[in-house]
């Protein structure tokens, strides 16, 4: 049903909501800066209402810095499902990297999932806590099991191989995220982008990667949010996917919703080269395109 053009030459939008970050929110950005070179289009800053004065100063002191920081608000709150809605509204790359900001997310593991998607015309590529190679440090022990069995269930219940359906580090393609109707306001939006487009039957891959403790400031996602995680995931299961208005369902096509304009801020920059990045412990898992 969905037809993609090859991703030949990447130009990445990175969506990062923010609470309270400041060291993590700085480290992120130099990281993927070093990792990705000139293949970074831009690093846009969705933070909240609510975030402390230290870490607005810090998101207004990285635009000034790298012209690629984009910082925005967050009007409709709270909600880091929101703030990546808000992120993804305005995101003119592709493909879109969606990242917390507190440093859990592995962010060395981006040039792989981008070989990945490169190579495999993958719509999604997903980061894995539950593949084989990828892990948890200093994960809630109440937590871990519960997450461990809504894998297990909705795998099977969404006929996929993929091991981690509830994380939120991920590359999709901009039509993607462009052609689905998100709805997700809190933390479940990271369940959300990985089943809706497993559910259209798009070409979904993971790389194994680890979580890891944030060690500044707080978890605002609260234990509740469990339940709304398996909500969304029937919710999918059984009401399906909505597409924006943008998307012209008449075509069946992703392709149609061009990406935006392609620019580069640091001409004299490395780009990213797919080649490059180590690739042979990856876990390739395909769904076909086609449903
Ligand atoms: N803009 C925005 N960011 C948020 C909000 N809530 C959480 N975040 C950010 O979203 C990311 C994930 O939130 P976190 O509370 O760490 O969730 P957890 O990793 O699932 O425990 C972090 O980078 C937070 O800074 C919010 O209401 N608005
Ligand atoms: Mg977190």
């Amino acid at each position: 049903m969905f037809d993609l053009k090859p991703l030949n030459r990447p130009r990445v939008s990175v969506v990062t909501p923010v609470l309270n970050e400041v060291e993590s929110l700085r480290g992120l950005h130099r990281d993927l800066d070093g990792l990705l070179g000139d293949s970074l289009l831009e690093f846009i800053i969705v933070h909240s209402p609510r975030s402390s004065a230290e870490t607005r100063e810090t998101c207004r002191t990285l635009a000034e810095l790298d012209p690629r920081v984009r910082v925005i608000e967050q009007r409709e709150n709270p909600g880091v499902g929101r703030a990546f809605r808000e992120g993804y509204a305005i995101a003119t790359g592709d493909p879109i990297l969606s990242v917390d900001s507190d440093g859990e997310m592995e962010a060395d593991a981006v040039p792989q999932m981008l070989t990945k998607m490169i190579e495999g015309n993958h719509a999604l590529v997903v980061g894995s806590r539950w593949a084989p190679g990828g892990g948890f440090v200093g994960y809630s022990r109440l937590k871990k099991p519960l997450n461990w069995m809504f894998q297990q269930l909705f795998r099977l219940l969404f006929h996929t191989k993929i091991h981690d359906l509830t994380y939120g580090f991920k590359l999709t393609r901009a039509a993607i995220v462009r052609a689905i109707k998100w709805e997700a306001t809190l933390h479940e939006i990271g369940c959300e982008t990985t089943l809706k487009p497993i559910r259209l039957g798009v070409s979904v891959a993971e790389v194994p990667t680890t979580w890891t403790a944030r060690a500044e400031g707080r978890s605002s996602n609260r234990f509740s949010s469990n339940f709304r995680y398996v909500k969304t995931a029937i919710h999918i299961l059984f009401q399906g996917v909505k597409f924006t208005e943008i998307f012209d369902c008449s075509r069946s096509r992703v392709d149609n919703l061009v990406p935006g304009p392609e620019r580069s801020a640091f001409p004299g920059r490395p780009a990213f080269e797919p080649n490059a990045a180590e690739s042979n412990h990856h876990v390739e898992i395909s769904h076909g395109s086609g449903s």
